[in-house]
């Protein structure tokens, strides 16, 4: 397959973090570290992101936020800081606790391309005493991103958080929908950990799923009800209402332009049920789907045929502590 000749590291199994991965994010950030001058014209660059709060606004159609207010709930942190702690930005009793190291992730569309959101907090500001690794789940098999591949391709800016000192740095990572497409799915995940041991503190992944032409980003129900995600996770171990069910749903990210078949004012609801872990990989089957109104979204025909299905991704509370 094509995706073997990528310069990418392949493991077979495990999620190892090279002492490495150490210099990724010196690396990633070291013209960030030139000049507070330089820091400060960053956001401004942007065109995308009106607001300036870090986040483009195909990023702001897919977490639902105002791409003209910065601080879509208006409770004191920016929709990035949300992203990058893991509470809601579109519920205001939703809003971070403590001041650890953080990491959350989201992805939108572009001109057919994807780009992943990673959002890092940190509360010092720094990220040169942090390890940072990022990497695919494709077909069971972790690929993580070497360090050159990252320096060359992911862009990283730095963000004011709400906390005087604190930042919150942002790597956009180009993603090719056409990988999507031949592998079905795939996952993305991230850790971020402490230089000092190496231990992983912070985590996050998301699934993209390819539907035909159109890659659907698949989000958790909690995360859109404004449930806070403090501990890392997903829910998966939870589930939902009492039921050992998980419920998601798709949200199109704009690349290409067939969506033939889509529902429009639909997204794909499904209830998903896990079936089996190995390690930090979970594999769940789909229990039920149907296309449910009263979304701003599309709802792909093929939605309920998805029952049976099973999706292995990777569980961010599986790699924490590694
Ligand atoms: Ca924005
Ligand atoms: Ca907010």
């Amino acid at each position: 397959m094509s995706f073997r000749r990528t310069p990418l590291t392949l493991f077979s199994r495990g999620i190892a973090v090279p002492a490495a991965v150490v210099a990724v994010l010196g690396l990633l950030a070291a013209p960030e570290f030139l000049g507070a001058g330089e820091l400060a014209a960053a956001p401004a660059r942007d065109a995308g992101d009106p607001d300036h709060d870090g986040l483009q606004n195909r990023q702001e159609t897919v977490l639902g936020t105002n791409p003209f207010q910065a601080d879509t709930d208006a409770d004191g942190f920016s929709d990035l800081e949300e992203v990058a702690r893991k509470t809601s930005p579109l519920y205001p009793q939703s809003v971070p606790q403590g001041n650890r190291m953080q990491l959350g992730m989201s992805c939108r569309g572009g001109d057919n391309e994807l780009h992943a959101l990673i959002a890092i907090y940190l509360p010092n500001g720094d990220l040169r005493d942090k390890t940072f690794q990022a990497g695919f789940l494709v077909n069971g098999r972790v690929v993580t991103l070497r360090e050159g591949y990252l320096g060359s391709h992911a862009t990283l800016v730095m963000h004011d958080a709400a906390t005087p000192g604190a930042k919150i740095a942002t790597v956009d990572l180009p993603i090719s929908p056409r990988m999507v497409q031949s592998y079905g799915d795939i996952s993305l995940f991230a850790t971020l950990g402490s230089a000092a041991d190496g231990v992983v503190q912070a985590a996050d992944s998301i699934h993209l799923i390819a539907f035909g032409q159109t890659i659907v980003l698949q989000v958790q129900t909690s995360m859109l009800m404004g449930a806070s995600l403090q501990s890392g996770g997903t829910g998966h171990q939870t589930g939902g209402a009492g039921t050992g069910h998980v419920g998601s749903i798709y949200i199109p990210l704009s690349t290409g332009s067939d969506q033939t078949g889509w529902i429009s004012g639909q997204v794909c609801v499904q209830q998903t049920a896990l079936i089996g872990t190995s390690g930090a990989m979970i594999t769940q089957e789909v229990v039920s789907a149907e296309c449910q109104d009263g979304w701003d979204g599309f709802c792909p025909a093929s939605c309920s045929a998805t029952v049976g299905n099973t999706y292995t991704t990777v569980d961010p509370v599986g790699l924490i502590g590694g």
